[in-house]
C-alpha cells in the first residue's frame, strides 16, 4: 500500500491490481519492443540520420528491460500475446509503409502517434505508479520526449513535400489509436489512470507536435480529432 498526495491508496499485490498489470506491462513492453524495431528500420529508411536513429533504437530496448523489471518487482506477468494484438493493426500498417518506403507514413506513426501516446501514458502513470515503476518511467518519459522531437524536426524541415502523406497517414492511423484507449481503458482505470486523462495528454502532446511541424490550429483541430468518435 502507499499513500498517494491525492489520498489515494492503491493495493499493488491485489489480484485485481497484478491482472490488470499484466496487460498494461505486457502492452508497454511489446510497444517498446516494436519501437525498437521501427527506428531500427526507419534507420534503414534515413540513411543520413542512421547514427541517431539506431541510438534511439537503443533507447526503445532499453525502456522494454526497464518495463519488465517492473512487471517482476510487482511478481506479475505480463501477457505478450495480448499486447502483440493489441499493437498489431499499427504494427501491420508500419511494416506496409516501410516495404513502400512511405518514410513520412513511418515518421507519423511511430515519431508522432505512438511516442505521444506513450507520453500521455506515462504521464498519468507517473502519479499513480509504484515507487520502483515510478523511478524508471520518470527516466523513460524524458526520452520519449526526445524520440517525439525527432520526428517534429525532421517533418519539419520536410513540410511542404509531406504534408499529403501526413494528412492520409493520419486519416488511417489515429482511428486506430483511440479504439486502443477504449481496449486498454478498463485496465487503466484498476491503474488509478484515467482513460479522460489519458485522451487529454494525448490530444495535448499530439497537437503541440502538429503545430511544431507546421500545422495551423484549424488543421490541427481537424486532424487531432479524426476518428475520436470511433
Ligand atoms: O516509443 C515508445 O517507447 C513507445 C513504444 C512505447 C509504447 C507505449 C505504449 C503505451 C500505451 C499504454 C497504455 C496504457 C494506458
Ligand atoms: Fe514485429
Ligand atoms: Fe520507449
Ligand atoms: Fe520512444
Amino acid at each position: 500500500m502507499q499513500q498517494l498526495a491525492d489520498g489515494l491508496e492503491i493495493d499493488f499485490q491485489s489480484e485485481t491490481y497484478k491482472d490488470a498489470y499484466s496487460r498494461i506491462n505486457a502492452i508497454v513492453i511489446e510497444g517498446e519492443q516494436e519501437a525498437y524495431e521501427n527506428y531500427i528500420t526507419l534507420a534503414e529508411l534515413l540513411p543520413d540520420h542512421r547514427d541517431d536513429l539506431i541510438r534511439l533504437s537503443k533507447m526503445e530496448s532499453r525502456h522494454k528491460k526497464g518495463f519488465e523489471a517492473c512487471g517482476r518487482n510487482l511478481n506479475v506477468t505480463p501477457d505478450l500475446q495480448f499486447a502483440q494484438e493489441f499493437f498489431a493493426p499499427l504494427h501491420d500498417n508500419f511494416k506496409v509503409a516501410a516495404a513502400q518506403g512511405n518514410v513520412v507514413t513511418c515518421l507519423l506513426i511511430q515519431s508522432l502517434i505512438i511516442e505521444c501516446f506513450a507520453i500521455a501514458a506515462y504521464n498519468i502513470y507517473i502519479p499513480v505508479a509504484d515507487a520502483f515503476a515510478r523511478k524508471i518511467t520518470e527516466g523513460v518519459v524524458k526520452d520519449e520526449y526526445s524520440h517525439l522531437n525527432f520526428g517534429e524536426v525532421w517533418l519539419k524541415a520536410n513540410f511542404e513535400a509531406s504534408k499529403a502523406e501526413l494528412e492520409e497517414a493520419n486519416r488511417q492511423n489515429l482511428p486506430i489509436v483511440w479504439k486502443m484507449l477504449n481496449q486498454v481503458a478498463a485496465d487503466a482505470e484498476v491503474l488509478a489512470m484515467e482513460k479522460e486523462a489519458l485522451v487529454e495528454d494525448f490530444m495535448i502532446q499530439y497537437g503541440e507536435a502538429l503545430s511544431n511541424i507546421g500545422f495551423t490550429t484549424r488543421d490541427i483541430m481537424r486532424l487531432s480529432a479524426y476518428g475520436l468518435s470511433a
